[in-house]
């Protein structure tokens, strides 16, 4: 038996020395102070002794396990510092290396554009209202002196949901329902932003949707001198002091009488290149004196008050501040396009 136990500490502590794993070492004590361990198997054994073997056997089995236990906690803390060392190896970080840059995004150079007229009108102290973009037939059409059979409706042939509901083809109807919300002739002066809706063509100059821009001054005494001073100043504003603008006379079924603005060529200021095609003028603006029946419809009184209103396309403005050549490149969110701004 003595011999037995001499055995069992040789055999353990080998397999103690040679467990790689704390999984292997755990195994090794299940195997030899479980349970069923092959020590806790001698003990049993002790039955069969004399009663004089039994104390001295009984000591030998006990520092058998002791030191047994003792090979195990101290190879439990060798191989947890191994365990640790190699985590620590592999989780390694180089605190050196360059860090990686974060894109931040920004707006897009239509949004960029559109803040700039608004902001350059709120200083004029302008408000900025806006309204829906599914619209009646009576704000879209009607209310601006337009009536069912009017042929000037196929200038802005639209997206009709029912015969009476559309997108609206123009941000006119945010300033026809803001006038029906004023009463007694109450002055207004205001800008309108927001897509509208057409049925035309994509193509480099054309859009489906468009981001329009309306403005709506009106108050007594309010003259066609009011309206040319205010868009001289608004075009030296976005496109710069040099900035000249001429008007010429043109039709719109909500204003009378009606202009087309042009500004000076921003590329050459007047001299004629191939963004003004030769002519030094570049068409940004439509605009005139609120049609009397238009303020009618509203509930303003045009003998009492008066009024001027304008459009622009944004989408123009920003091709030209930004010297692009096709307006697609505004709609594409092309990442490389866009990163430029
Ligand atoms: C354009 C030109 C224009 C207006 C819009 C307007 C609105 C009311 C009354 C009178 Cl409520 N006029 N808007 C007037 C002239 C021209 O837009 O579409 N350029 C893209």
């Amino acid at each position: 038996m003595e011999q037995q136990i001499k055995d069992l500490r040789l055999r353990a502590g080998e397999e103690i020395r040679s467990s790689a794993t704390l999984k292997e070492l755990d195994d090794v004590r299940v195997k030899f102070l479980g349970k069923k361990g092959e020590l806790t198997g001698l003990l049993r054994g002790m039955s069969q002794l004399t009663p004089e073997e039994r104390p001295i056997v009984g000591k030998l089995v006990n520092e058998a396990r002791e030191e047994i236990e003792q090979l195990i906690t101290q190879k439990n803390s060798e191989l947890k510092a191994a365990e640790l060392q190699a985590k620590l190896a592999s989780e390694r970080i180089d605190v050196t290396l360059p860090g990686r840059r974060v894109h931040d995004g920004h707006l897009h150079p239509l949004t960029l554009t559109l803040n700039r007229v608004k902001k350059i009108f709120v200083s004029m102290g302008y408000s900025v209202e806006e309204g829906p973009e599914v619209e009646t037939d009576y704000y879209n059409f009607e209310a601006l002196n337009l009536p069912k059979d009017h042929p000037a409706r196929d200038m802005q042939d639209s997206f009709y949901i029912t015969e009476e509901i559309l997108l609206r083809t123009q941000t006119s109807p945010v300033q026809a329902r803001t006038m029906e919300r004023h009463k007694d002739n109450e002055p207004i002066r205001m800008i309108a932003p927001g897509r509208v809706y057409r049925r035309d063509d994509y193509d480099a100059s054309h859009s489906p949707m468009f981001t329009q821009v309306e403005g709506l001054v009106i108050d007594k005494g309010i003259s066609f001198a009011d309206l040319k001073g205010t868009l001289e100043d608004f075009s030296k504003k976005i496109f710069g002091e040099r900035t000249k603008i001429r008007l010429r006379p043109s039709f719109f079924p909500f204003t009378e009488p009606s202009a087309e603005v042009d500004v000076s060529c921003v590329m050459c200021h007047g001299a004629g290149c191939k963004v003004c095609q030769g002519t030094g003028w570049l068409e940004i603006l439509g605009a005139g004196m609120v049609h009397p029946d238009v303020l009618k419809m509203s509930g303003y009184d045009p003998d009492e008050v008066s009024g001027f209103a304008f459009g622009m396309g944004i989408e123009r403005i920003a091709m030209l501040t930004y010297g692009l050549d096709d307006m697609r490149l505004l709609y594409d969110n092309d990442v490389r396009f866009l990163k430029q701004f």
